[in-house]
């Protein structure tokens, strides 16, 4: 399994990858509730993304564990911290906070993580990851102390992504965050997809078949789903 390199394939030949989002501290890692949870995500799901801002549950490697019991599909940690690594999953989205301006979550989680990664066999994918304004305050602002960028800012937006791109990142991942009130706009992912060469995952508060079309028309490579499938709001 070469991870990146099908992420990188899809992006080059337009293909649309669907990853679900599982939070671990809202999934029961049993047979049952697995079960019936994998039955009810799309069968077009290209990806699994296992992560959270906080894992109050310790649950990461239960869950992980169970999803590749179930499922042949790749799973990707997504980690809010350092303790949510498992080598159970098949590679992890090393991210780096780019929008804010917190060193714990630009470089100090990640070297905190460094060591239990090298010991593992994760697929590394070093991920810009940049919180855009959803109209609510998320988790990941609240963990990590810092604010989103406006969707009005797009040239900041741009230039983030680009700087992440020259700093050696191999995806960028445009985030309104979990349960958003409303997710990034076309315009954002149209002007960070003609900025930057790398592929862009875009996620937070998509809730329907057309946003999720959308974000692919706009340029996003993989569009990340998690609330509309953990409160059964999915719209087709
Ligand atoms: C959150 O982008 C993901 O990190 C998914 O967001 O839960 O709003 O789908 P939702």
């Amino acid at each position: 399994m070469n991870l990146y390199q099908d992420i990188h394939t899809a992006q080059l030949q337009k293909k649309q990858l669907l990853a679900i989002l599982i939070d671990p501290d809202k999934f029961v890692a049993e047979y049952a509730f697995a079960k019936a949870y994998l039955e009810k995500v799309p069968s077009q799901t290209t990806h699994f993304l296992v992560g959270g801002s906080t894992d109050a549950s310790q649950n990461i490697e239960a869950v992980v564990r169970i999803i590749k019991k179930l499922t042949t599909v790749p799973v990707i940690l997504f980690p809010g911290d350092y303790t949510q690594i498992t080598s159970e999953a098949d590679g992890i989205l090393f991210l780096s906070l780019l929008s804010g301006r917190n060193p714990e979550y630009l470089i100090g989680q990640q070297v905190k993580g460094a060591s239990h990664i090298q010991k593992s066999h994760l697929e590394v994918i070093p991920t810009g990851y940049i919180l855009i304004d959803g109209g609510k305050e998320t988790a990941v602002q609240r963990v990590s102390g810092t604010l989103p960028i406006s969707q009005k800012e797009i040239d900041t937006i741009v230039h983030t992504a680009l700087a992440g791109q020259y700093l050696g990142k191999k995806c960028i991942y445009l985030e309104a965050g979990s349960g958003a009130q409303y997710p990034v706009s076309t315009t954002i992912i149209k002007a960070v997809r003609e900025a930057i060469d790398i592929p862009l995952l875009v996620g937070g508060g998509i809730r329907s078949q057309k946003a999720m079309q959308d974000a692919y028309d706009a340029g996003a490579t993989m569009v990340v789903i998690g609330t509309a499938f953990e409160e059964d709001r999915w719209n087709t």
